[in-house]
């Protein structure tokens, strides 16, 4: 029986808070980086950090942080990300922002500081769908993207990061992270279905995948529908087709060691008798094995090269954005696994394959992640869901984890923060 224990109920009442700030009219939550419903969440949690007995603030990359001094130098930080993909679940992100707001909570209630500093985060951009980089703002926080990518970054509205950031529409006042940190730990869905199909709630995460993504455009003609022939077609969208299959072909050939996705496709002109002239995509290969994901990278770019040559097309490649496959903390994640066994669950390890900050970090502190298991598997979607007991069981693995953690040795490892002010 646990001595402090999270709360059930405030769990929930918060997670569906968050999960109202948002909602897509086309079904479920629609939550992108620095637009007004991302400052409503913000703000909300930042609430909701207060209550916990932190300060809250926003640092330089907007990320929100709630801080609770402690007597030990380094800092211990949980947290995830408030971000969303378009149309997403309330569980994705929020879930490891309230839990660790809820840890924060329940030792200020209960008079039981850490010795450590305790910092929750909730990073303001993971998902990557509304700049086109991933985890970007963990990225920038600890300097691997600098101002000037921030400046030219834009998203559909076209204002750049650099001015979201700068415009603090938040409102919320400056805060930073600590340098010198112990381990980070993030509680996370799994997004995927094996922790149902094993019949289990909860686990560690090993390591995070590797994902390449780039941006592709193809060149062909517009050219009337009705009287320009088959033969002398240019249609960019046929190359693209062919891409989208070529890429789902290369990646069964890898046999379950990776993935390949085109999940973004802009077709122009756009008209129902208009040949499509240029097509804007973005391929996405996924692999925790380095070496599978390079020679998938240049499978498909060999691949694509020879499908513009049969359709008489351009194809344009950008820069790809690469994320190395990461193995976490094994401190952190014997942490993790100790936790779950005071929880009554028996232990487990799984390997994620999906991104998350927790990958960023651990290139500089030790990191570790939990997983509660995904209904039906299903994430990125409106039906994202996470059964609300298995939602305790991963706050309280959260909360063990960093009272195991609070009473190692330190690691004396600093993030290498990219703040301008001091
Ligand atoms: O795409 C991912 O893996 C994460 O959900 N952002
Ligand atoms: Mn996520
Ligand atoms: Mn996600």
């Amino acid at each position: 029986m646990a001595i402090i224990e999270v709360l059930p109920r405030r769990l929930r009442e918060r997670i569906e808070q968050l999960g109202a700030i948002g909602r897509d009219p086309a079904g479920g939550l629609t939550r992108l980086p620095f637009a007004p419903a991302h400052v409503e969440a913000l703000q909300r949690s930042a609430q909701m950090m207060r209550e916990a007995g932190l300060d809250a603030g926003v640092d330089e990359f907007g990320n929100l942080i709630g801080r609770r001094a402690g007597r030990r130098d380094a800092a211990l930080l949980a947290g995830s990300h408030l971000d969303t993909v378009p149309q997403g679940g309330i569980f994705d992100g929020a879930l490891g922002v309230v839990a660790a707001i809820e840890c924060a909570q329940v030792l200020h209630d209960a008079g039981r500081p850490l010795q450590h500093s305790l910092v929750v985060m909730a990073f303001a951009d993971e998902e990557g769908h509304a700049f086109g980089v991933g985890t970007m703002s963990s990225r920038a926080l600890v300097g691997e993207l600098g101002r000037s990518r921030l400046a030219q970054l834009r998203d559909g509205t076209g204002r750049s990061v650099d001015e979201y950031l700068r415009a603090r529409a938040h409102g919320l006042p400056a805060a930073r992270v600590p340098a010198e940190v112990d381990a980070y730990v993030e509680l996370h869905i799994e997004q995927g279905p094996v922790l149902e199909q094993m019949g289990r709630t909860v686990a560690a995460v090993e390591s995070i995948t590797g994902i390449l993504r780039a941006p592709v455009v193809i060149e062909g003609r517009a050219a009337h529908a009705g009287t320009t022939s088959m033969p002398g077609r240019a249609d960019a969208l046929v190359g693209a087709a062919d891409l989208v299959l070529a890429v789902r072909e290369l990646a069964l050939a890898e046999r379950g060691r990776a993935v390949g996705t085109i999940g973004r496709v802009h077709v122009q002109p756009g008209a129902t008798n208009v040949i499509p002239g240029r097509v804007d995509l973005t391929v996405e290969l996924r692999s925790p094995e380095a070496k599978v994901l390079e020679t998938l990278r240049g499978a498909v770019e060999d691949r694509a090269h020879k499908i513009a040559g049969l359709h008489g097309l351009k194809m344009a490649w950008g820069t790809w954005d690469h994320s190395p496959p990461v193995p976490l903390d094994p401190r952190v994640r014997e942490a993790v696994v100790g936790a779950i066994e005071r929880c009554g669950h028996p232990p487990l390890t799984l390997p994620s394959w999906a991104g998350h900050d927790a990958g960023v970090l651990s290139r500089y502190v030790p990191a570790g992640m939990i997983f509660v298991v995904s209904t039906g598997g299903l994430s990125h979607s409106p039906d994202e869901r996470t059964p609300w007991d298995a939602v305790e069981t991963g706050a309280q693995v959260l909360l063990e984890t960093l009272l195991l953690l609070d009473e190692a040795p330190g690691m004396n490892r600093r993030l290498p923060l990219a703040y301008t002010t001091r």
